[in-house]
């Protein structure tokens, strides 16, 4: 005879999952408990919002559900942030959280909160495990974070239930379905035919392409030569230091350059294109090509748009030979996205946003996974981080919630032990979790950070200054980020040298430790690169 607890336990241990994110609360620590027995670790965090975060990214590096685990109410009330990024960021993320047992009196309301009526809206999957369904609704609930595009499920279970004996059961694998077309072969004919008529085709690949097909789409592009740009979710899908590689589309720096290459070309191939990335609205007022595998956020697809295998499509595509010849019909706005990373002037004290990406790019291995908050800096090495490998760029970029980089590069440590870690923060976004250095300190996840400090919420003010109104509570006072770091356990230094960013950064690399680095730069420059 075994518990509820203990049953949710022994499922996700069979489903291979050796870890769980989170934060408890009396009301989860019989399960807890229960993980533990089952071999399952739980990283514990500061904030449920950074353990859902980190959960999350180490899933989709894992291939699996992340599972994050937190107590009812206010914890419950936390997991908001992460599931919203799950669910419009495409990660795979299976929440629980306790809740207030259902023999409690009505009068019973401390910490009662409608959390499935709360969720429902961006989980795909909500339920109450009870003694009488664990066996079905945990696997179910596995399966549909993963299930084309991934998602969020999200499960309660009351401290009374946990404890409750069952029956015991089978663990029941609902395997994730993927839409498979017989009519590969079509899709590559028409496509073949669509691009012998275009002088200036433009592959744009978005989200919605699962990176296990980076091989068969770089060979694709490679064979036939395509211009290719990616929105920054799926950087490093194809290698951005390649003589075809456009740039990144949908609101990073450079983005005018950017609209106006796609402005230019007479066929735009919207590769798992997702306009949940993108802030402008090109995607509606252009003709696109949309090549989908799987419906984009919100379950929308273009009217014009089949879905189709992209992995049997990409195959069909390389028996065929090159329908024509493109000899780099986009160098100008390379050239022009190359120019505004070099045009550097940066003012006394502060270095030169690009150069903090050039200098950490010249020492850092390809491998390296790479994570953004969300800012000014996001922009900035969404658009010029020279991505190579697949899954090394993690940003928040359809839910663009601040407060991602830092957790997301716990998880990724944690997935990816033997690739070097480097988080770029701006000092607002370092402030709502800096505290989580420590968590990466005590669970073995290494990592460097960079904070670039200007004393503002830089975005936003490029924000107002872009709809003249004046500088308006956009500044904030300043927190030593050398200090913060310290204070939890990690060295820090300061520096506005990019010589010295660059060394101290690969020696932290090599000797696999945590380090903060803070480069003071000055808020207006980035808007000369916007
Ligand atoms: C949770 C959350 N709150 C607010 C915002 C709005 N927002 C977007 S960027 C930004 C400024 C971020 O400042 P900082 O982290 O210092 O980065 P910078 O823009 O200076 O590079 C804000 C407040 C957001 N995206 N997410």
């Amino acid at each position: 005879m075994t518990s509820t607890a203990a049953a949710v336990a022994a499922i996700l241990a069979d489903a291979g999952i050796e870890r769980v994110f989170g934060l408890p609360g009396g009301e989860v620590l019989v399960l807890m408990e229960e993980l533990r027995r089952s071999g399952i670790d739980f990283v514990l965090m500061r904030h449920e919002a950074n353990a859902g975060l980190a959960a999350a990214v180490y899933g989709k590096l894992r291939r699996q559900p992340g599972v994050v685990l937190t107590t009812l109410g206010p914890g419950a009330a936390n997991l908001m942030l992460p599931m919203a990024n799950a669910y419009l960021d495409r990660e795979p993320l299976l929440a629980i959280s306790a809740q207030i047992p259902d023999d409690f009196p009505p009068s019973h309301t401390h910490q009662l909160l409608p959390l499935h009526d709360a969720y429902r809206p961006i989980a795909r999957y909500v339920e109450k495990i009870t003694v009488a369904n664990v066996f079905d609704v945990v696997p179910q609930a596995l399966a549909n974070c993963m299930e084309q595009p991934f998602g969020v499920s999200y499960l309660t279970l009351s401290a009374r239930e946990a404890l409750k004996p069952t029956a015991g059961g089978v663990t029941r694998t609902v395997a994730a379905t993927l839409l498979s077309d017989a009519s590969a072969h079509v899709h590559a004919d028409a496509l073949a035919r669509a691009l012998v008529a275009a002088s200036r085709p433009l592959v744009v690949i978005g989200l919605g392409i699962d990176t296990a097909n980076a091989p068969r789409i770089r060979r694709w592009l490679s064979e036939w030569n395509l211009p290719v740009a990616v929105t920054p979710k799926v950087k490093g899908i194809v290698d951005e230091t390649a003589a075809n590689f456009v740039g990144v589309a949908g609101g990073m720096a450079a983005d005018g350059v950017l609209c106006d290459a796609i402005a230019a070309a007479d066929l735009v191939v919207g590769f798992g294109l997702d306009p949940v990335e993108i802030d402008k609205t090109w995607h509606a007022d252009r003709p696109i090509r949309w090549v989908l595998e799987s419906p984009n956020a919100g379950g929308l697809v273009p009217p014009d748009a089949a879905l189709v295998d992209h992995a049997a499509l990409l195959d069909a595509l390389l028996e065929r030979t090159p329908p024509g010849r493109w000899r780099a019909p986009f160098a100008e706005f390379q050239q022009r996205r190359a120019r505004m990373l070099t045009d550097r002037t940066a003012s006394a004290g502060t270095m030169w946003p690009g150069d903090i990406v050039q200098a950490l790019a010249s020492v850092m291995p390809p491998e390296t996974i790479v994570t953004t908050d969300v800012g000014s800096h996001k922009f900035l090495f969404g658009q010029y981080w020279p991505s190579r490998e697949p899954d090394t760029f993690w940003m928040s970029n359809g839910l663009s919630g601040m407060a991602y980089g830092l957790s997301a590069a716990i998880g990724a440590k944690l997935a990816r032990p033997g690739a070097p870690v480097l988080a770029a923060v701006g000092d607002g976004g370092f402030s709502m979790n800096a505290q989580e250095l420590e968590t990466a300190e005590r669970v073995g996840a290494p990592f460097i950070t960079v904070v670039l400090e200007d004393g503002s919420y830089s975005l936003i003010k490029i924000s107002q200054a872009g709809k003249k109104l004046p500088f308006y509570r956009t500044d904030f006072g300043r927190i030593d980020t050398v200090t913060m770091a310290e204070a939890c356990g990690v060295e820090g230094l300061r520096t506005t040298d990019p010589d010295q960013l660059a060394s101290a950064a690969r020696r932290a690399a090599e000797e696999r430790r945590s380090l903060v680095i803070a480069v003071p730069v000055d808020d207006g420059d980035y808007s000369r690169m916007f």
